[in-house]
């Protein structure tokens, strides 16, 4: 009996230093301490042995009990130390690694052109009022000194919809009626930026939609003298101190007298290049006095009152700013364009 308890504890503690896991160490206790197992088997039939022989065998079998206890605990504080260990090696963390950079958005070109001009303006006093998209006839074309059948709507190739005189907005100019409406007799200074929509065939110059920056300014004593140094300070704030501008005779039905303003061609610098077509100068945008009958339209005497405004394409300006060759470009969502910005 003596041999077979030493037999058990021999192959017990030979059989643990292979356990390398929870589950075999399991298997391991129930196979050598378990309830059938040779030891507890050897308790079992103590009431077998005779008076001799039982306490020798009673003290080697809690012994070995004791001594396999021991190597149990000892497994499993090994296992759990050697768990412990991989976990804090893998979590290792190298805090003098340089940060992974995360991907940053960016504002639209548009948008951060449109912000420009808000700017700009801004500081010359102009608030920013928005409009509606969708327009009625009187306010897109009739207010503004554009009767039925007045030959200038040709200037304007429009969107209509299906119910008779509702139309897309072909500039911002009818919500500048809306603000002197709102507005008169008060003094204004507003800019209005918005989506415009021609009827146009798309090229590289031309979309069927466009965005618009109109300004208008209106008060009793306002002069050609105000339009030309608004502009031409906006010319320099937008496209740098140094350029020059110039100013068009031109016409448009709801300014009188009107004009074209141009800057000189910053990329040859006047010489003539295949943007400026060889002129030495970029057109930038229209402006004029506001016409009487515009005026007087929006509610405000122009006998008393005088005011300027003027318009411009936000693509072609950014497209000048940032040598942009096709309008389509800013609204392909293409990321290869948009992320140069
Ligand atoms: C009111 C009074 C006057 C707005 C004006 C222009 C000249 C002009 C175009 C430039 C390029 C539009 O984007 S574009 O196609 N605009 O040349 N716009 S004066 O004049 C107004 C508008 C409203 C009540």
């Amino acid at each position: 009996m003596l041999d077979q308890l030493n037999q058990i504890e021999q192959s017990a503690l030979q059989a643990i230093e292979a356990v390398q896991d929870e589950a075999a160490l399991e298997r391991w206790r129930v196979s050598f301490l378990g309830r059938s197992s040779p030891l507890m088997q050897v308790f079992d039939q103590m009431g077998t042995l005779s008076k001799e022989e039982r306490p020798l065998i009673g003290r080697r079998a809690n012994e070995i009990k004791k001594a396999l206890e021991t190597a149990l605990n000892g497994r499993t504080e090994a296992l759990r130390q050697a768990a412990l260990a991989h976990s804090l090696a893998s979590e290792r963390l190298d805090v003098s690694l340089p940060g992974r950079p995360l991907p940053l958005g960016r504002l639209h070109p548009l948008t951060q052109t449109l912000r420009e001009i808000y700017r700009i303006f801004a500081e010359m006093g102009f608030q920013v009022y928005r409009s509606r998209e969708v327009e009625s006839d009187e306010y897109n074309f009739q207010l503004l000194n554009m009767p039925e059948d007045h030959p200038a709507r040709d200037m304007w190739d429009t969107f209509y919809t299906t119910t008779p005189g509702v139309l897309l907005r072909t500039h911002t100019s009818p919500g500048q009626i809306h603000v002197m409406y709102q507005y008169a007799p008060e003094p204004i200074r507003v800019i209005l930026p918005g989506v415009v929509y021609r009827y146009e065939q798309v090229s590289a110059r031309k979309d069927t939609q466009f965005t618009q920056v109109e300004g208008l300014a209106v008060g009793r004593s306002i002069t050609f003298g105000d339009l030309k140094g608004t502009l031409a300070d906006f010319a320099r704030r937008m496209f740098g101190q140094k350029v020059r501008a110039r100013f068009r005779p031109s016409y448009f039905p709801f300014t009188e007298p009107s004009a074209e303003v141009d800057i000189e061609c910053f990329l040859c610098a006047g010489a003539g290049c295949q943007v400026c077509k060889g002129s030495g100068w970029l057109e930038i945008l229209g402006s004029g006095m506001v016409h009487p009958t515009v005026l007087r339209n929006g509610g405000y005497d122009p006998e008393q009152y005088s005011g300027f405004a003027f318009g411009m394409g936000v693509e072609r300006i950014a497209m000048l700013r940032y040598k942009i060759e096709d309008i389509r470009y800013f609204w392909a969502n293409d990321l290869r364009f948009l992320e140069q910005f």
